[in-house]
Protein backbone atom coordinates (compact mmCIF):
# COMPACT_ATOMS: atom_id res chain seq x y z
CA UNK A 1 0.00 0.00 0.00
CA UNK A 2 1.14 3.33 -0.87
CA UNK A 3 2.01 6.38 0.80
CA UNK A 4 -0.67 8.65 1.05
CA UNK A 5 -2.44 11.94 1.90
CA UNK A 6 -5.50 12.48 4.20
CA UNK A 7 -7.21 15.33 5.78
CA UNK A 8 -8.31 15.72 9.75
CA UNK A 9 -10.16 18.50 11.22
CA UNK A 10 -9.96 18.55 14.79
CA UNK A 11 -13.42 19.62 16.12
CA UNK A 12 -14.80 22.57 18.10
CA UNK A 13 -15.81 19.95 21.09
CA UNK A 14 -12.32 19.04 21.09
CA UNK A 15 -10.42 22.27 21.14
CA UNK A 16 -12.81 23.49 23.89
CA UNK A 17 -11.66 20.79 26.26
CA UNK A 18 -8.27 20.87 25.33
CA UNK A 19 -7.95 17.57 23.66
CA UNK A 20 -5.91 19.00 20.23
CA UNK A 21 -2.94 17.15 22.45
CA UNK A 22 -4.38 14.03 23.18
CA UNK A 23 -5.97 13.46 19.45
CA UNK A 24 -2.20 14.12 18.33
CA UNK A 25 -1.35 11.53 20.42
CA UNK A 26 -3.43 8.72 18.70
CA UNK A 27 -2.68 9.90 15.46
CA UNK A 28 0.93 10.02 15.86
CA UNK A 29 0.64 6.18 17.95
CA UNK A 30 -1.29 5.29 14.83
CA UNK A 31 1.84 5.53 12.67
CA UNK A 32 0.65 8.86 10.96
CA UNK A 33 2.52 12.43 10.72
CA UNK A 34 1.09 15.09 11.01
CA UNK A 35 2.67 17.17 7.94
CA UNK A 36 0.55 20.61 7.74
CA UNK A 37 -1.64 21.75 11.30
CA UNK A 38 -3.40 25.20 11.69
CA UNK A 39 -5.82 26.54 14.40
CA UNK A 40 -8.09 28.80 12.22
CA UNK A 41 -11.77 29.97 13.27
CA UNK A 42 -13.78 28.81 10.04
CA UNK A 43 -16.05 31.13 8.50
CA UNK A 44 -19.72 30.33 7.49
CA UNK A 45 -18.70 30.37 4.28
CA UNK A 46 -15.77 28.34 4.49
CA UNK A 47 -17.79 25.63 6.82
CA UNK A 48 -20.89 25.68 4.58
CA UNK A 49 -18.43 24.47 0.93
CA UNK A 50 -16.44 22.44 3.42
CA UNK A 51 -19.42 20.36 4.16
CA UNK A 52 -21.39 21.35 0.40
CA UNK A 53 -21.98 17.22 -0.27
CA UNK A 54 -24.24 17.44 3.15
CA UNK A 55 -26.07 20.76 1.82
CA UNK A 56 -29.43 18.45 1.55
CA UNK A 57 -29.07 16.89 4.41
CA UNK A 58 -31.25 17.28 7.59
CA UNK A 59 -28.30 17.87 9.43
CA UNK A 60 -26.41 20.40 7.58
CA UNK A 61 -27.29 23.45 9.00
CA UNK A 62 -26.55 21.96 12.82
CA UNK A 63 -23.42 20.96 11.21
CA UNK A 64 -22.04 24.11 9.70
CA UNK A 65 -23.34 25.94 13.13
CA UNK A 66 -20.95 23.37 15.09
CA UNK A 67 -17.86 24.05 12.87
CA UNK A 68 -18.13 27.99 13.41
CA UNK A 69 -19.40 27.49 17.09
CA UNK A 70 -15.33 27.92 17.77
CA UNK A 71 -11.48 27.14 16.95
CA UNK A 72 -10.74 24.08 14.70
CA UNK A 73 -7.49 22.69 14.33
CA UNK A 74 -7.03 21.75 10.66
CA UNK A 75 -3.98 19.02 9.53
CA UNK A 76 -3.01 16.97 6.45
CA UNK A 77 -1.82 13.43 7.59
CA UNK A 78 0.74 11.24 5.83
CA UNK A 79 1.52 7.87 6.38
CA UNK A 80 0.60 3.76 4.53
CA UNK A 81 -3.06 3.82 3.98
CA UNK A 82 -3.34 7.12 5.69
CA UNK A 83 -6.88 7.53 4.55
CA UNK A 84 -8.33 4.25 5.74
CA UNK A 85 -6.00 3.78 8.79
CA UNK A 86 -7.19 7.57 9.61
CA UNK A 87 -10.76 6.45 9.47
CA UNK A 88 -10.39 4.05 11.87
CA UNK A 89 -8.43 5.77 14.63
CA UNK A 90 -11.42 7.83 14.28
CA UNK A 91 -13.61 5.03 15.30
CA UNK A 92 -17.32 4.95 13.89
CA UNK A 93 -19.29 8.96 13.45
CA UNK A 94 -22.06 8.21 16.24
CA UNK A 95 -19.29 7.44 19.38
CA UNK A 96 -22.11 5.22 21.00
CA UNK A 97 -20.88 2.50 17.45
CA UNK A 98 -17.22 3.39 17.57
CA UNK A 99 -14.65 0.69 18.87
CA UNK A 100 -12.88 1.19 21.93
CA UNK A 101 -9.69 3.11 21.75
CA UNK A 102 -10.58 5.10 19.03
CA UNK A 103 -10.43 8.68 19.05
CA UNK A 104 -14.48 8.95 19.24
CA UNK A 105 -14.91 6.31 21.29
CA UNK A 106 -12.69 8.00 24.06
CA UNK A 107 -13.83 11.83 23.37
CA UNK A 108 -16.63 12.17 21.28
CA UNK A 109 -19.77 13.75 22.98
CA UNK A 110 -22.45 12.76 20.22
CA UNK A 111 -22.52 12.46 16.71
CA UNK A 112 -22.31 16.13 16.22
CA UNK A 113 -20.09 16.88 18.77
CA UNK A 114 -17.75 13.92 17.38
CA UNK A 115 -13.82 15.50 17.94
CA UNK A 116 -12.64 14.43 14.21
CA UNK A 117 -13.31 14.86 10.33
CA UNK A 118 -11.36 12.86 8.23
CA UNK A 119 -11.30 12.35 4.27
CA UNK A 120 -13.59 9.41 3.66
CA UNK A 121 -11.67 8.23 -0.27
CA UNK A 122 -8.90 9.72 -2.13
CA UNK A 123 -10.90 12.10 -4.18
CA UNK A 124 -11.94 13.96 -1.44
CA UNK A 125 -8.59 13.78 0.41
CA UNK A 126 -7.46 15.46 -3.14
CA UNK A 127 -10.37 18.43 -2.59
CA UNK A 128 -10.04 19.01 1.05
CA UNK A 129 -6.73 19.53 1.50
CA UNK A 130 -6.50 22.63 -0.90
CA UNK A 131 -9.28 23.60 0.67
CA UNK A 132 -7.36 24.73 3.52
CA UNK A 133 -3.79 24.49 2.93
CA UNK A 134 -1.11 25.83 0.32
CA UNK A 135 1.57 23.20 -1.00
CA UNK A 136 4.09 25.61 0.71
CA UNK A 137 2.19 25.14 4.44
CA UNK A 138 2.68 21.11 3.91
CA UNK A 139 6.01 19.86 4.63
CA UNK A 140 5.93 15.94 4.36
P1 LIG B 1 -16.68 13.54 9.05
O1 LIG B 1 -17.12 13.85 7.64
O2 LIG B 1 -16.88 14.70 10.00
O3 LIG B 1 -15.31 12.95 9.10
O4 LIG B 1 -17.61 12.40 9.64
P2 LIG B 1 -18.15 11.12 8.91
O5 LIG B 1 -17.55 10.97 7.54
O6 LIG B 1 -17.98 10.00 9.89
O7 LIG B 1 -19.70 11.45 8.78
P3 LIG B 1 -20.50 12.15 7.57
O8 LIG B 1 -21.58 11.22 7.16
O9 LIG B 1 -19.55 12.65 6.52
O10 LIG B 1 -21.19 13.38 8.29
C1 LIG B 1 -20.47 14.57 8.57
C2 LIG B 1 -20.75 15.01 9.99
O11 LIG B 1 -22.12 15.38 10.09
C3 LIG B 1 -22.60 15.02 11.37
N1 LIG B 1 -23.71 14.09 11.23
N2 LIG B 1 -24.79 14.20 11.92
N3 LIG B 1 -27.36 13.78 13.02
C4 LIG B 1 -26.89 12.95 12.08
O12 LIG B 1 -27.52 11.99 11.68
C5 LIG B 1 -25.58 13.19 11.55
N4 LIG B 1 -24.99 12.47 10.65
C6 LIG B 1 -23.81 13.05 10.43
C7 LIG B 1 -21.48 14.35 12.12
O13 LIG B 1 -20.88 15.29 12.99
C8 LIG B 1 -20.52 13.92 11.03
O14 LIG B 1 -19.21 13.87 11.51
MG1 LIG C 1 -17.57 12.52 6.09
Amino acid sequence: MAIQRTFSIIKPDATARNLTGAVNAKIEEAGLRIIAQKRIQMSKEQAGGFYAVHKERPFYNDLVDFMVSGPVVVQVLEGENAIAKYREVMGATNPADADAGTIRAEFAQSIDANTVHGSDAPETAAEEIPFFFSDDEIVG
